[in-house]
């Protein structure tokens, strides 16, 4: 067997482990991150020590190079949607000081009631028309009572973005609820301190 084909074994045979324990882990950013570079480092060590055994000459260097560059882009394409799923918080973030709340959103029609569910699963804050970009993000009125409730297989927080934290539910058991009034127009930002998990709350008067 070729070297280098070895070399796409030993990296594909460890990030399908990689996947497999994200998948597991409920994609625990350490587990992915780990994973991934340890895939690259066993598959470079097979790529780079083989190169240079079987032909010692100066063509065979772009080899290693295309090798590094090959296995870095695959692990920045399997790290992406994962670490994508930071970026609307952080975005959100951005304009929230003081209160915590970002400017009061115009002309937005409440998409939930009074009380306003978000059911946890899945890992994932809500479900249906609450998945918007694969976040949690609900409009609701001001004065409406924000229930969370996992009903995942694991544990998860919602814990608000502000500093300091608007609310934080502390560790949600499968089965255990949150509640949270928001009484103030503003768009609040909040995260699962578990997972790279993130939802947004917009409240209108
Ligand atoms: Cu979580």
């Amino acid at each position: 067997m070729g070297s280098g084909v070895r070399a796409i074994l030993v990296f594909l045979g460890g990030m399908l482990f990689t996947v497999a324990l994200g998948v597991a882990t409920q994609y625990n950013m350490l587990v992915l991150a780990l994973g991934s570079i340890g895939s690259m480092l066993f598959a470079l060590r097979e790529g780079f020590v083989a190169t240079g055994e079987e032909g010692r000459g100066a063509t065979k260097l772009p080899v290693r190079w295309i090798w590094f560059v090959g296995c870095v882009a695959l692990v920045l394409l399997t790290l992406t949607p994962i670490l994508g799923a930071y970026s609307p918080t952080i975005a959100a973030t951005g304009g929230g000081g003081g209160g915590g709340g970002g400017a009061a959103p115009s002309g937005l029609t409440p998409t939930c009631g009074n009380p306003c569910i978000i059911i946890i699963r899945n890992s994932a804050f809500g479900s249906g028309s609450q998945l918007q970009n694969g976040n949690g993000y609900v409009v609701v009125k001001a004065g409406t009572t924000v229930t969370w409730e996992n009903r995942d297989n694991t544990q998860h927080t919602t814990t608000s973005t502000a500093s300091p934290p608007l609310w934080d539910s502390g560790i949600l058991n499968p089965g255990q609820q949150f509640s949270h009034t928001f009484n103030t127009p503003g768009t609040f930002s909040y995260i699962c301190n578990v997972h790279p998990m993130a939802g947004t709350v917009v409240v209108v008067s």
